[in-house]
């Protein structure tokens, strides 16, 4: 059975990302990566933030997301160069998530360096935070910069590995679903014309459904294979701080962006 593999953030030395990229396992949970305290610091820092932090109203994200600028770089690499006085704001006084993100990635991968990912004096976004309200979900979908990115200099990355640090549960719903399908140029025909994909690529293909993630989880997926997140139906929001992360097999080069 394709399974998520749970790992303590105390034993991360031991885990083999390379699970996730062979497909032999859906995801790795690191439990215990941020402390509730930490997590709840973070949710405080958020709810202060003011309504020109986020990128637009509805979606409620803060830190552009490379995938929403494909053909408009000039105003991705600008909105990424604010966004990292917000984040020192929100991680102001407390362990920044994202070298965290780094440091166990890097513990993961040993023999690879972890940076930002930049071009020339320009940084990509460092992470989104995603606040998903009642009703919000994510329909099914892949992240591939290989093949959507192609006018960034990252787009010829080996693989691609996705980190999504979970804030603040929502009571019910948000549930993260990952299915055992990997994208096919083939599949684009079932493309749905906004965002995401038909729900006919997941028919008869083993799915693996994670209930079990709580607040200051890390969970760390494949993003070739199609995954989607149940409607929120709680009323506490669900609120995460993803980010990518791309190897360069050759020079044994990891970079991150979002
Ligand atoms: O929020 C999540 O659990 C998954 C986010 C997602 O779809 C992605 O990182 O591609």
């Amino acid at each position: 059975m394709w399974t998520s593999k749970i790992v303590d953030y105390s034993q991360i030395n031991n885990t083999d990302l390379r699970c996730l990229i062979s497909g032999k396992n859906s995801m790795i949970i690191v439990r215990e990566f941020y402390n509730k305290k930490e997590c709840q610091i973070v949710v405080e820092n958020i709810k202060r933030c003011n309504n020109s932090t986020f990128q637009n109203g509805k979606l409620k994200h803060i830190g552009p997301f490379l995938m929403a600028h494909t053909t408009n770089k000039k105003t991705y690499f600008e909105s990424a160069k604010k966004t990292q006085n917000i984040f020192k704001k929100i991680f102001c006084g407390i362990n920044n998530p994202i070298y965290r993100i780094y440091h166990t990635v890097g513990q993961m991968l040993p023999e690879y360096s972890i940076s930002l990912a930049h071009e020339s004096q320009n940084y990509y976004s460092q992470a989104v935070i995603r606040i998903h309200e009642k009703g919000m979900s994510i329909p099914i979908h892949k992240d591939n910069v290989t093949y959507e990115g192609r006018e960034y200099a990252l787009s010829n990355i080996d693989h691609q590995i996705s980190c999504v640090l979970h804030l603040q549960e929502s009571e019910d719903g948000g549930e993260l679903i990952i299915h055992n399908r990997r994208w096919k140029r083939d599949d684009e025909r079932l493309r749905n014309i906004d965002f995401g994909y038909s729900l006919e690529l997941a028919k008869d293909i083993s799915t693996w459904r994670e209930s079990s993630i709580n607040t200051g989880d890390l969970v760390i997926i494949n993003p070739a294979y199609y995954h989607q997140v149940t409607r929120v139906t709680g009323d506490t929001p669900r609120i995460t701080l993803g980010m990518f992360l791309g190897l360069y097999e050759q020079d044994y080069k990891i970079v991150a962006w979002a």
